[in-house]
């Protein structure tokens, strides 16, 4: 029989799993926008553990409640939550809760963005006003918020930046970027843009 470690140092350490020691600030963070839109995408492709999915197959029945135009090959729709963590430099540690965005899972989207520092809201430019809904949750609930608009192949490349923060009637400081959620570096980047707003908007004594 194998001997019980002497020490914690012995213990074996679960891949990835264990906090880095310089963890400093732990920072809850919604991924938010409709159906299809790409949260559970973006979740999986920065998260440093297993990210935990509780996905349901689509079924007949939800094909006339959940908007398939545009996404079509979608196979499953996300009934509760993602969770995700992602160590950024500085003792950053984000927590990462994938929520779904349509106004019939309003009692939901309140008791997952409780206690959330803010929202990283995608959203898909063939159908931005399926982004309404989300962003009226977001905004009732206070939380200070970016957006990311994640890049979809058939997506009119038409639009400036101007015309869809016009769209969905963003203020001026509310960050607005592109990202594909497929790919890590963008990903991040787009949680960097949102880290930065929340920064920016810390009251000036708390800096
Ligand atoms: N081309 C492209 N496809 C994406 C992107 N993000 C997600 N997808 C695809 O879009 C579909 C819906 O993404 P999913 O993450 O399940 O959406 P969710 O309902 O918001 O969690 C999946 O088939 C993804 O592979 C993206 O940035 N670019
Ligand atoms: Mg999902």
């Amino acid at each position: 029989m194998a001997s019980a470690p002497s020490s914690t140092s012995e213990l074996p350490r679960a891949g990835g799993n264990h906090l880095p020691d310089g963890a400093r600030d732990l920072v809850k963070i919604l991924v938010t926008g409709p159906f299809g839109v790409g949260k559970t995408t973006l979740i999986d492709s920065v998260s440093e553990i297993r990210p935990l999915h509780t996905e349901e197959h689509l079924t007949e029945a939800s094909v006339h409640v959940d908007d398939l135009d545009g996404v079509r090959e979608k196979q499953t729709t996300t009934v509760a939550i993602d969770f995700g963590r992602i160590s950024l430099s500085g003792g950053v540690v984000l927590y990462l809760f994938g929520t779904p965005g349509q106004d019939r899972f309003r009692t939901l989207w309140d008791d997952i963005s409780y206690g959330a520092l803010g929202a990283l809201v995608l959203v898909d430019s063939r159908r931005i006003d399926a982004s309404f809904d989300v962003l009226g949750l977001v905004e009732e609930a206070g939380l200070p918020y970016a957006v990311a608009f994640n890049t979809f192949p058939d997506a009119p490349s038409h639009y400036t930046g101007e015309q869809l923060r016009a769209a969905l009637d963003l203020e001026p400081g509310t960050p607005l970027v592109t990202c594909d959620a497929r790919d890590a570096h963008s990903s991040v980047d787009a949680l960097l843009a949102l880290v930065q707003h929340l920064i920016d908007d810390r009251p000036a004594e708390a800096r």
